[in-house]
């Protein structure tokens, strides 16, 4: 029986996706957003009220470095939200938006990390040297390996690949993405640094709509701060508030879909380290978080 008080490998996460959509046809889809490199699917759900009318879409890609295991389990923690959920507030959130939720973008690097190397963060591809994985948010093609990047595919950390989208599950997932029609919100869920960002990743120039997303994402945390009174930093700059790396997928998202409402949440951990009998607490926050978005998004028209 899937809960929130343990983390589960990848083919535990991908059953939970799958007896979602058995249990509720009318609101959920199985949705298939790329492939891996072990040939593992990147599996997600669609959520979109039963008449389908066309709504703007809300995508949500977590996981993409695989020992943030908080953001898989947060990312199933929401979804148990958006279709479990009697609370008037999150029914209206759900109802807003075509949902495109990702729990597990990394699916090869999470199961190795689950399994091998906790410490893992990469995708599983080899290299010519013997090494194995790129750094799938180094990897997005826009400025790849400026800034904040390593060409070197035994760095532990920050590879950003032999090219562009040279790793299978960065490229399957851009085309699903391109082939969105209406996206108006990217949000990306990272651990442990506790913050909000806002793109870009790898210029302190502040974006055109940079005001907006600051009072949005100030509701957000406010919203999630109520909950467990946990302070966030940001919203910000990531360059700024972070630090400046290229290749990172909410660049690209915004560069080249044009998408208004963009944003990391790098959520709670200390070393990547989450207790699992407090997944349901960040879980909560994060769910408040995104009611907070949402209707100050709306608010803002
Ligand atoms: O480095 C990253 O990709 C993200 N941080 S993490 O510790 N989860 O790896 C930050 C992504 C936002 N971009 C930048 N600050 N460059
Ligand atoms: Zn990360």
């Amino acid at each position: 029986e899937f809960s929130w008080t343990a983390y589960y490998d990848v083919d535990d996460i991908y059953n939970y996706l799958q007896n979602m959509s058995d249990e509720h046809p009318q609101w959920a889809q199985l949705v298939v957003g790329g492939q891996s490199y072990e040939g593992r699917q990147i599996l997600g759900l669609r959520i979109n009220t039963p008449n389908n009318v066309d709504k703007p879409v809300m995508f949500i890609e977590s996981g993409i470095h695989a020992r943030e295991w908080i953001a898989p389990a947060t990312t199933t923690y929401f979804i148990n939200e958006l279709l479990t959920s009697s609370d008037p507030e999150i029914m209206e959130m759900r109802d807003q938006f075509d949902w495109h939720i990702f729990p597990t973008v990394n699916p090869d690097g999470y199961h190795y990390s689950y399994t091998r190397d906790r410490m893992w963060r990469k995708t599983r591809s080899p290299s010519d040297n013997g090494c194995y994985g790129a750094d799938p948010n180094r990897n997005w093609d826009y400025n790849w390996l400026d800034y904040g990047a390593s060409s070197n595919p035994c760095n532990y950390q920050t590879y950003g690949g032999s090219k562009p989208f040279s790793e299978i599950e960065t490229r399957t997932l851009s085309e699903y993405i391109s082939g969105l029609e209406n996206m108006l919100g990217y949000i990306a869920f990272h651990a442990d640094a506790q913050m909000l960002l806002l793109p870009y990743s790898d210029s302190s120039e502040h974006i055109d709509n940079y005001d907006d997303l600051k009072q949005i994402g100030d509701a957000s945390l406010n919203r999630g701060y109520a909950v467990n009174k946990a302070k966030y930093g940001g919203p910000g700059t990531a360059s700024e508030i972070l630090y400046k790396a290229s290749g990172g997928s909410i660049d690209w998202v915004r560069y080249t879909q044009g998408t208004r409402l963009v944003y990391v949440y790098e959520l709670r951990g200390r070393f990547f380290q989450w207790p699992a009998s407090r997944i349901h607490e960040q879980g909560d926050e994060v769910t408040q978080m995104m009611v907070g978005l949402v209707s100050e998004a709306r608010n803002l028209g």
